[in-house]
């Protein structure tokens, strides 16, 4: 198994959910965090539940690649030997036909999703390359393997994940490198409550009366991942809830 004691682990998207467990499931297995997302406060307020652990916290928009560049070349002397990546920041906005879609919507989705994970890939992946050693973990979904009714865009950045991390593995074959794509179906966490701009109820039908994963599930494979012997490389890993078989089948337990 692979000590992660006092490695650097940045996690993109660390305020909530998938990410959020990421640092705590990081955190006790020993790494050095790098924790970053647009809003500082709830950052801080996870970096308040890493006791005895060192983090570094980053206000950061990965839509912004001058601001990407700027936060990866400006890490301070000892955070900057990043050894694993966590590309985890991500959304889905809107469940619209695409004929009637929201071009801000799509816009969103592209820069956050594809746009984002290529400009903090790019930062980091060549000083991984030359000090030979690193990993990057990209956070795809089921969405990328399966389109569903009105998915559309968001299908579409999650395959897009999916490919991306299939050529970065290329890419880098000849250095100790490894890339994973970790792509799960339904996992309970604030991701519906941004889909739907803040329609909570909307929000919840989306896990009502069935066993969604839970972020700590997500997490627990992503450490799995980041532990393997540095031969062996977890390529793609797709995981769902037992009670989901596919992108459009759920079983639920309603009795209304
Ligand atoms: P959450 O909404 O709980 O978390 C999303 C995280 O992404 C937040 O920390 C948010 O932080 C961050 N984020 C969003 N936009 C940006 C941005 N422009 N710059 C930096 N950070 C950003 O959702 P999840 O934890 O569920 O989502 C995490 C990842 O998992 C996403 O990539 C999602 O697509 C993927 N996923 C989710 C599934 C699910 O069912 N929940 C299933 C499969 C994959 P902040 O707002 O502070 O910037
Ligand atoms: C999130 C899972 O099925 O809601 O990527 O698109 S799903």
């Amino acid at each position: 198994m692979y000590s992660l004691k006092d490695r650097i682990v940045f996690i993109t998207g660390a305020s909530s959910g998938i990410g959020a467990s990421c640092a705590l499931a990081f955190a006790g297995a020993g790494a050095k965090l790098i924790l970053a997302g647009r809003r500082l406060e709830p950052l801080e307020a996870l970096a308040s539940e890493l006791k005895g652990t060192q983090y570094h916290l980053l206000s950061l928009d990965v839509r912004d690649r001058s601001q990407v560049q700027s936060a990866c070349n400006g890490l301070p002397g000892d955070w900057q030997d990043v050894e694993i990546l966590i590309n985890n920041a991500g959304l889905s906005r809107g469940l619209d036909k695409l004929y009637e879609g929201s071009i801000k919507d799509w816009e969103e989705m592209i820069d956050t999703n594809v746009k984002g994970l290529l400009y903090m890939t790019r930062s980091i992946a060549p000083g991984m390359v030359s000090r030979g050693r690193g990993h990057i973990i990209n956070i795809g979904s089921l969405a990328g393997h399966q389109t569903y009714p009105g998915g559309n865009v968001y299908c579409a950045t999650k395959a897009a994940v999916r490919v991306i991390s299939e050529g970065l593995k290329q890419d880098l074959l000849g250095t100790p490198v490894r890339v994973s794509s970790i792509d799960p179906g339904l996992v309970e966490t604030n991701f519906s409550n941004v889909r739907f701009h803040g329609d909570t109820e909307r929000a919840k039908n989306v896990y009502r009366g069935t066993t969604p994963l839970t972020p700590d599930d997500v997490a627990d494979v992503v450490l799995f991942c980041a532990t393997r012997a540095p031969h062996v490389n977890i390529n793609e890993v797709l995981m769902m809830p037992t009670e989901q078989s596919g992108s459009t089948l759920v079983h639920r337990h309603i009795s209304d």
